[in-house]
């Protein structure tokens, strides 16, 4: 591992762990096709499988179920599917809600990509770790989209696109990321810890496989209370193989709660590809035998991801039980942080376990660039219409950075309000509790 300037050269750091520990390397192969309406809810998209995994072993545990040279990566087709169930139930909604979408999957994309930028500038002194959601905005936005006000959600690392997608507050989590007393967490969380209750936001979370029991929590209260709200636990890929994920889901069936369980398959754990780690080409397989609804969908339409979510809210509004939904997907970013990132260029070139075609191919899926597509050519709504969207978002994004810019930093005296469950404590009080000396006094 190398150091510059004090930093981890984080792209090194990923040749090392590639050498030591990865056993398969991805690469481009002959296009194969897979139907992926293998799901409860029938076809709800279609895609094509391009890519091939080149297994050195047999995978972790002799794993059965990927050979050398299999064909594992999902690429949606090129357009949003125009006509078909999906299409047709988000076509359905009021125009309103349409451009509600558009609005809020462009301001997770532009929010992002400046403050990516502004990391990456240097100017601004970020730090901390800062997970893009690029490149997988369709499904917080579907999920979203299928989802009343006052229904839950439990986030993950990657959360600021399933925040910006339930109504978050651009302002305050941009000064959250510049540790501003104006942020979310008054400038003591980062980007890994922003909650907003007012809006069922139960927060974004540092840690990994955390989502479930918040989710499954918050719908237990719901069917106990009678409210009718549901509660959606969003996962990736690699937060599948926590125990907890099994524990939460499985006690969730039984006890029907109305909870979803979806799942971001974006073939990527932090530097591996899901192959060497992940016993079943599909995250959904894990848990078939517990006989609940599974949907698999192309994570980059925005459509099939809401039609799915439909189904399964309605389901568990009905008193049904939990679903699990799993979008196909890409994150166009590094895991976190911005190694290959360039100001002004989109995506992260250049990193050791992925090559830059297959960031290309998903480049041109972008889910927000075929929403549009879809919207211009259904006539659901104008160019002059979207281009206002765009602009206003934008906009809105500067904004948001100029507030930042302009808060004050919290006063460290105020580094110990709010910790404790007793009320507001100050680091005296504090320090006299627990009988620590203070480090002011000491
Ligand atoms: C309990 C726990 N274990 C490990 C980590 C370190 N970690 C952070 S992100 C990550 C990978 C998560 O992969 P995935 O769930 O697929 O989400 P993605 O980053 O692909 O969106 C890991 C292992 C953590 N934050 N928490």
């Amino acid at each position: 591992m190398s150091e510059q300037s004090g930093r981890i050269d984080r792209r090194a750091l990923l040749k090392v762990m590639g050498s030591a520990g990865a056993s398969a390397v991805v690469f481009s192969g002959c296009g194969v096709s897979v139907d992926t309406a293998h799901a409860d809810s029938g076809a709800l998209t279609g895609g094509r499988w391009e890519k091939s995994v080149r297994l050195a072993t047999a995978g972790p545990g002799g794993n059965r179920n990927w050979q050398p040279g299999d064909a594992v990566k999902f690429l949606p087709p090129e357009k949003i599917p125009s006509g078909g169930r999906a299409a047709n139930m988000l076509a359905g909604l009021p125009k309103e809600k349409l451009l509600l979408i558009y609005q809020r999957m462009n301001a997770s994309r532009k929010w992002e990509t400046a403050m990516k930028d502004l990391f990456v500038g240097g100017k601004d002194s970020l730090y901390g770790a800062f997970h893009t959601y690029v490149g997988e905005e369709a499904i917080a936005n579907g999920v979203m989209a299928a989802l009343n006000d006052d229904d839950y959600i439990a986030s993950t690392h990657r959360g600021h696109g399933h925040l910006i997608a339930k109504g978050g507050d651009l302002n305050k989590m941009a000064a959250e990321i510049f540790f501003k007393e104006t942020g979310y967490n008054k400038g003591y969380g980062g980007s890994m810890h922003i909650t907003d209750m007012s809006r069922g936001i139960m927060g974004m979370n540092g840690i990994v496989g955390a989502s479930y029991y918040l989710a499954a929590g918050a719908a237990m209260r719901a069917l106990v209370r009678g409210t009718k709200q549901v509660a959606v636990a969003f996962f990736g890929d690699g937060a599948a193989n926590s125990p907890y994920y099994f524990s939460a889901i499985r006690s969730s069936t039984n006890y029907k709660l109305p909870v979803l369980f979806v799942n971001e398959n974006n073939f990527q754990y932090m530097g591996v590809p899901m192959a060497t780690v992940c016993p079943t080409k599909y995250i959904s397989e894990y848990t078939k035998g517990l006989d609940i609804p599974h949907y698999v969908v192309d994570g980059n339409d925005v459509s099939a991801v809401y039609a799915a979510t439909k189904e399964a809210v309605d389901w568990a509004r009905a008193g049904k039980g939990p679903s699990m939904i799993e979008g196909i997907t890409y994150r166009w970013y590094d895991h976190s942080g911005f190694a290959g990132g360039k100001v002004g260029v989109d995506a992260a070139w250049g990193l050791p376990y992925r090559s830059d075609e297959e960031v290309r191919h998903w480049i041109s899926r972008d889910p927000i660039v075929r929403y549009k597509t879809w919207l211009l050519e259904k006539e659901l709504a104008r160019a002059s219409e979207l281009a206002k969207i765009e602009a206003d978002t934008q906009r809105a994004v500067e904004a948001a950075i100029a507030f930042a810019r302009e808060s004050k930093h919290p006063d460290p005296k105020a580094g110990l309000l709010n910790t404790h469950a007793g009320g507001p404590v100050t680091a005296t009080q504090f320090f006299n509790r627990s009988g620590i000396v203070s480090p002011t006094s000491a």
